[in-house]
């Protein structure tokens, strides 16, 4: 899975690639743009590796992709953005971080900070994209669907584009009228921008962080998922170790940083779930899409496991916290027998049976 970072020059998205990336990577300032694995947050995970002790622990992970400001506001930066787009296109889901904190020492694009106002002109921008790509489209399926080669999936697809015309004009992302995973194959070649989950992220000054203001409206109705944070606080958080960091974050009366709730929303906007597997070699969260069948899910591990899959053993990690210790778990009857057609859930904990 890849996620960019993107938004308008300035807002913080390096920083906050920084802090995603524990200052590991380094800057995406200018042209170039900047990748990194990072690992997504998962206390689930955390608790059964303190259980097991286990050489490895490994977490999901997210690709996540530092791309330069988007510019509108010159010539220049437009050709530029023009080329970033390109990126976005390429990417899962995308991260939209809107400047929030006042900083004189800090350029403020437009000579304002104005999240609501950089939401509208990022947006206006990417439905805008979106329409250009749509209404060439259809101007090749309608030339096309008067020549004598013309097929049914033309008419339908001229259908489908149309429909997607009217909603980019009512200035609605493609997100929220295509559904159909038939459509969303017809499109899928077009990589276009509002089909992909948003999150977006307020980057808020530190004194704010007790009282953000309120979303608007308008970016809470566009966004998958919205999130506050100070990318600056994040970063430093980001340099500690783990016992100076819990210790920091008790200090500013939270329980993680908030890029750990960053890459946890990212993982849900992209309708992803985790299961685990777990043993004194490795505990493991392992990324599927939600309703994702067992045998499949048996397949992510190891082909052999799909292949001679004879019963995934499950027992829910809500059942197995509650109780505290897998005896208890399986002493209360919790732990289940599921077949090939089992649709795994968000926190199972699987072992599977098989036979080749
Ligand atoms: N005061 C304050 N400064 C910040 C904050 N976040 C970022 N900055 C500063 O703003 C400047 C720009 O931050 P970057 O993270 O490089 O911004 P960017 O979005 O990557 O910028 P481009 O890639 O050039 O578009 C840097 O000097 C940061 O130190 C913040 O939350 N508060
Ligand atoms: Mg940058």
């Amino acid at each position: 899975m890849k996620i960019a970072l993107t938004g308008l020059p300035f807002s913080g998205k390096s920083t906050l690639f920084h802090s995603l990336t524990a200052g590991k990577q380094a800057d995406a300032a200018g042209a170039a743009e900047h990748l990194a694995m990072v690992k997504v947050a998962d206390p689930r995970l955390n608790r059964l590796a303190d259980m097991y002790k286990p050489k490895k622990k490994t977490n999901a992970a997210i690709e996540f992709l530092d791309v330069p400001g988007l510019d509108f506001s010159t010539d220049a930066g437009r050709a530029d953005a023009q080329r970033h787009i390109a990126t976005l296109r390429q990417t899962d889901a995308l991260v939209v971080v809107l400047r929030a904190f006042e900083d004189p020492g800090v350029f403020a694009y437009r000579d304002r900070v104005d999240p609501e106002a950089d939401w509208r002109e990022i947006n206006s921008d990417f439905l805008l994209t979106d329409l250009q790509t749509v209404t060439n489209r259809i101007d090749k399926l309608e030339a096309q669907l008067k020549k004598p080669s013309r097929t049914k999936e033309m008419a339908r697809e001229l259908e489908l584009q149309k429909r997607c015309a009217e909603a980019l004009e009512n200035e609605r992302p493609l997100s929220e009228i295509v559904h159909d995973p038939e459509e969303q194959k017809m499109l899928r070649s077009f990589a276009l921008l509002t089909t992909k989950p948003v999150v977006v992220v307020r980057n808020l000054g530190e004194g704010q962080m007790d009282a953000p203001p309120p979303w608007p409206a308008q970016i809470t109705q566009d966004a998958a998922a919205t999130l506050d944070l100070a990318a600056t606080l994040e970063a430093e958080l980001a340099e500690l170790d783990a016992e100076a960091e819990a210790e920091f974050c008790k200090e500013l009366g939270i329980e993680e940083p908030a890029v750990n709730r960053l890459t946890r929303a990212c993982f849900t906007a992209c309708s992803q779930i985790v299961f685990f597997t777990y043993g004194e070699d490795e505990c493991r969260a392992w990324p599927i899409a939600a309703g994702t069948h067992a045998v499949d899910a048996a397949g992510e591990i190891h082909s052999d496991l799909a292949r001679g899959f004879i019963r995934a053993e499950v027992v829910h990690w809500s059942d197995f916290a509650e109780l505290g210790d897998m005896k208890f778990a399986r002493e209360a009857g919790k732990f289940r027998l599921e077949g090939k057609t089992y649709v795994v859930q968000d926190g199972d904990l699987i072992t599977i049976r098989f036979n080749v």
